[in-house]
């Protein structure tokens, strides 16, 4: 009752009939993704593809331009906080037990184009995520060779490309992209240091040779052209966690506390319909998408036809932590005319996306429910 197929047939016909909405478009002639920024690349998967499992079609998000590397002379080093230093050649990694896994990666700017006043930054739709199968070692297994010392910080995750970030607020000069994470985060069996993509030698758009997979956390963790790994003996501060991917934390006490953006927020998504597609009066119509909610199952898809008044629970697939889960639900609409679609997931630890928008998220963690116009006929 879930194939892919089914789901998707009836995307395309409703971009069309949405007048090809710039957010809905479906690309043109030979790139499978729409651009966003050319350059440095943002690339956005259109919805109508959005489920796919092909690596062409996974969205792609770089902040400067892609790096050279060559894979037979790279080496990964590790330093810092540890008792011993490494230097790792890609084969030398590759002898190590790898194991694979299916993650999700979702950008924390993926929905921006939704936020209302509009904000800057690229400007993301539905399609600034992705799910693949990663093939590599756990973070951790590295970090034991290199025995981190006790009273260990974060553990920075460095990429080989640099520049200079020059829009407000600009980075101090030409920096790398880098991401700190706490130890704790690091050793957990889902944060990996990978080599393959769905089985094939890892693109350079999505990091290759070697990039992190930080599981369950948003995009930024996920450092690509991995190529340094500092271990600090406390918190990192970096530009990439302070004056971008972060927000506000509102303590007890009061003060809002500048925060590093971390775990991916719980999020449904309607696949098989956009704003603008048609529903049949008195016909039963199948209504389907997916789910994810990060480090946590999705426990709870549900559906609105009244703009948010009332909920039905939709068919889930099985779910795990990480990874997309599948949903399908039926519709008959009866009255003609304009009709409001909401969808909401509800991971298993009771996490709800919200109604409304919360600011101190700033222009990140976007999962507040946005309504899918469609008319009935
Ligand atoms: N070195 C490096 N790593 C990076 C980035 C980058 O610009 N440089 N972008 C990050 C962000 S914001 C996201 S959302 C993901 C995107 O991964 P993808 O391009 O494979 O989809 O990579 C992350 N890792
Ligand atoms: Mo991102």
């Amino acid at each position: 009752m879930f194939s892919r197929r089914d789901l998707l047939r009836t995307a395309p016909a409703a971009a069309v009939a949405a007048g090809l909405h710039s957010h809905f478009a479906s690309t043109s002639g030979a790139e499978p993704l729409v651009v966003r920024v050319r350059e440095p690349r943002n690339l956005e998967t259109p919805l109508s593809e959005l489920f796919s499992t092909d690596t062409e079609k996974f969205y792609v998000r770089d902040h400067f331009p892609a790096p050279t590397i060559d894979s037979k002379t790279f080496k990964l080093t590790v330093e810092g906080h540890v008792e011993n230093k490494l230097e790792f050649t890609l084969d030398e990694l590759q002898k190590m037990e790898a194991v694979t896994r299916e993650i999700v990666l979702e950008c924390a700017g993926n929905g921006r184009v939704f936020l209302i006043p509009p904000v800057r930054g690229a400007q993301w739709a539905y399609g600034a995520v992705g799910q693949a199968k990663w093939t590599g070692v756990p973070l951790g297994a590295i970090l034991e060779r290199a025995k981190v010392k006790n009273g260990a910080g974060d553990v920075v995750l460095v990429g080989a490309d640099r520049g200079a970030i020059t829009s407000d607020p600009p980075s101090p000069g030409a920096i790398h992209f880098d991401r700190g994470i706490p130890l704790t985060k690091a050793k957990k069996d889902e944060t990996l240091v990978v080599w393959n993509m769905n089985e094939a030698a890892l693109p350079s758009a999505h990091g290759g040779p070697l990039r992190a997979i930080v599981g369950g956390w948003y995009g930024m963790a996920s450092v690509k052209w991995l190529s340094r790994i500092v271990v600090l003996d406390k918190p990192h501060a970096g530009f990439w966690q302070t004056m971008d991917y972060s927000y506000w934390i509102r303590g007890k006490d009061g003060f809002p506390q500048i925060t590093p953006i971390t775990a991916i927020q719980p999020k449904a998504v309607i696949a098989s319909l956009a704003d603008g597609g048609i529903l049949k009066a008195g016909a039963a119509s199948t209504i389907s998408g997916f789910a994810w909610a990060g480090e946590n199952a999705v426990a709870k898809v549900e559906l609105s036809v009244d703009g948010g008044k009332s909920w039905s629970a939709v068919t889930l697939g099985k779910s795990k932590p990480l990874e997309y889960t599948r949903w399908e639900t039926t519709v008959t609409p009866q009255q003609k005319g304009p009709l409001k679609l909401l969808v909401r997931c509800t991971d298993d630890k009771g996490n709800t996306q919200p109604e409304k928008r919360d600011p101190d998220r700033r222009t990140y963690m976007i999962n507040h429910l946005v309504p899918v116009d469609v008319t009935v006929k």
